[in-house]
């Protein structure tokens, strides 16, 4: 049985036609990180860092991680290239170096002669308030990846989904979790039926919130008359007010995903012409998540 087994691998690997040697394998990245040197080399390692599939695309003017939609690159083993390698070592210092390491040596090298690559960007935003997404009411998402009909509570501009202080009181969301239990939608301290997270006078006092920081730090979470254990914005009996004109600073997390995928025909060409055709070749999806700070105009 083994006998035949390893027959039939050894003509699944290696057959020849008239076009010359090809080689089939099923040389399988998907279990590997993407890494991301400079503009724009894309790479991942496998078996034990021996082995590198990379992608790099330098004719664009554009920051290809940032474009949204789906844009496709033409593989041209110039200023497009698409390339297998194999090392007689651990590669993981071989990318990203301004001079190219002595060491490991590459023992086999595989290019795409031609070919297109697409890469199709998502991007999405998010506050990580403790609220979920969905439950910021972002409505539907158009075919731009926006969403036109998203609630925003507080009319400062930035909708709820990316607004970590969702009612403009300037105690974030996260901080009117009063329970502390991760979910700032259940605190509701003068039981009006809406959470102090989405009501900009917390106490039912009167005095809106974002005013009951009367030493005038726009944080009205320190703001504590003599004796009490509660912050005034949190005690009707406490009404002194200072009136505020400005928000505190936002902050939201931009998140970009890549999904990188070769055409379907696509195959690798060795300096000494062999083809070798990787089966499945999904490149995979590189993420990059950056913050973003605005404070919101005052209304
Ligand atoms: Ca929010
Ligand atoms: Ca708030
Ligand atoms: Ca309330
Ligand atoms: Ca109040």
């Amino acid at each position: 049985m083994k006998k035949v087994v390893s027959i039939f691998l050894v003509i699944s690997m290696f057959f020849s036609c008239d076009d010359g040697d090809i080689a089939v394998a099923d040389i399988d990245f998907s279990d590997s990180d993407i890494e991301l040197c400079g503009e724009y080399l894309f790479y991942k390692l496998r078996n034990d860092d021996s082995e590198s599939l990379s992608l790099h695309i330098t004719n664009s003017s554009e920051d290809i991680t940032r474009l949204i939609g789906e844009e496709t690159y033409t593989i041209n083993n110039t200023t497009n290239t698409l390339i297998y390698r194999v090392y007689n070592g651990v590669a993981s210092d071989y990318f990203c170096n301004e001079l190219q390491p002595s060491t490991p040596i590459v023992t086999s090298e595989w290019a795409v002669l031609s070919g297109t690559v697409s890469i199709t960007t998502t991007l999405t935003e998010d506050d990580n308030d403790g609220v979920d997404f969905d439950d910021e009411e972002p409505g539907s998402m158009n075919s731009d990846g926006e969403y036109p009909d998203a609630i925003d509570t507080d009319g400062d501009g930035l909708p709820n989904y990316k607004d970590f202080d969702d009612d403009g009181d300037n105690i974030p969301t996260e901080d009117e979790d009063i329970d502390e239990d991760g979910d700032p939608t259940n605190d509701d301290t003068d039981g009006d039926g809406i959470p102090n997270y989405l009501d900009n006078d917390d106490d039912d006092d009167g005095i809106l919130t974002i005013n009951e920081s009367i030493d005038g730090d726009l944080n009205p979470a320190n703001d504590y008359a003599a004796g009490n254990n509660l912050p005034n914005y949190l005690l009707n009996t406490e009404t002194t007010a200072l009136i505020a004109a400005q928000y505190i600073e936002h902050t939201y997390y931009k998140t970009y995903e890549n999904y990188i995928l070769p055409d379907d025909n696509i195959s690798f060409t060795s300096d000494d012409g062999i083809e070798l055709r990787l089966e499945l070749l999904e490149f995979g999806t590189y993420e990059e998540t950056e913050t973003e700070e605005i404070t919101p105009d005052f209304n």
